[in-house]
């Protein structure tokens, strides 16, 4: 029986190794891993729940809410609440930022972005959906309420990101700005368990991963990437998640794009919540993440929480060739 790291104990030899030992982002990392397992509960037991189907309601970007949209976005705002030494939170079904002032009671310097359950629209079709979330330092004072700056921070300013993954295994992905590491959720023990160290995605791949259905309104320059692709019979895969789409091009190489189109003139992704935590994660292990002007989103400035943007990502060398096209 092979012995495997939790990540609970991961985290801690990790803090060691940390200037910043404070114990305060350690146990920030903790109190996700354990958000992401009463969501992953509920997530593989939703059919039974009867919390699916629509909740009728729109969130901040107009995208249709589901229950289990609400559900994990309560979770993750109420575990983060009650940490204690979370400052705040921005998430994609919230307007505003949510300040913690009156609960976090460690005056902690951290806040937390997240797109709570990234994909939903393929909750009712039992297809993989995930949560997406970055950590950034606060820039204001520890002893003053958040402001929106804490928030709206350029991708490279980001402490850590990361990603679950509620596929045919649950599967937590994160950096701290080193490596990447994976792991999986081992029901029979209740922990999330070291199964991918230090994760490095290929530096080119054979899958590339776009919406087909707008090549209608996709730039010509996207039009002839997706020409020259079909042409070195490289594989087309779509999940519609954009979780499930990036961790596939993580483990697997290639790319996945976002381009603009006529519905989402400034693309559809959302900088601070999807876009920055994963275009980190596929920095640090190898790959590029660039928007179609060819700008590096970590770099990209953030001006509103909701803020879109196009978005190309994954192998090094596919980014690359992409942009030759795309120009
Ligand atoms: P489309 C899910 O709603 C999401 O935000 C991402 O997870 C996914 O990549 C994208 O939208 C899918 O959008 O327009 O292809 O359905």
């Amino acid at each position: 029986m092979i012995r495997r790291t939790t990540l609970d104990e991961f985290i801690i030899t990790g803090q060691r190794s940390m200037q910043d030992a404070s114990g305060e982002f350690s146990g920030l990392l903790r109190h996700l891993g354990i958000a992401a397992k009463i969501i992953n509960r509920v997530v593989n037991k939703a059919g039974l729940l009867d919390i699916l189907g629509l909740d009728g309601g729109i969130n901040t970007t107009g995208d249709t809410v589901q229950k289990l949209d609400i559900y994990a976005n309560d979770m993750m705002i109420e575990y983060l609440r009650n940490s204690g030494i979370c400052a705040g939170v921005a998430s994609e079904e919230n307007e505003d930022f949510i300040d913690f002032y009156d609960r976090n009671l460690l005056r902690s310097s951290y806040v937390v972005v997240i797109d709570p359950l990234d994909g939903s629209s393929n909750i009712d079709v039992n297809i993989s959906v995930g949560t997406i979330f970055g950590i950034y330092k606060r820039l204001s004072h520890e002893d003053r309420r958040l402001e929106k700056r804490d928030f709206c921070q350029r991708g490279s300013e980001l402490v850590a990101a990361g990603y679950v993954l509620y596929g045919t295994s649950t599967m937590l992905v994160y950096t701290t700005g080193k490596s990447v590491n994976g792991f999986t959720y081992d029901r029979g023990v209740g922990e999330f368990c070291l199964s991918h160290p230090d994760m490095r995605i290929p530096e080119r791949g054979k899958y590339y991963s776009i919406n087909q259905g707008y090549s209608q309104s996709f730039s010509p320059g996207i039009s002839r990437y997706l020409d020259h692709c079909a042409g070195q019979n490289k594989a087309l895969r779509y999940i519609g998640s954009m979780v499930a789409d990036v961790h596939r091009t993580l483990c697997l190489g290639g790319i996945f794009l976002y381009p603009v189109t006529r519905s989402n003139p400034e693309g559809k992704l959302r900088i601070l919540y999807e876009c920055n935590p994963l275009s980190m994660l596929i920095e640090k292990a190898g790959g590029k993440s660039v928007n179609e002007n060819n700008e590096r989103i970590l770099d990209l400035e953030v001006n509103a929480l909701h803020q879109r943007c196009s978005i190309i990502i994954g192998s090094a060398k596919d980014v690359d060739e992409a942009m030759e096209f795309i120009g």
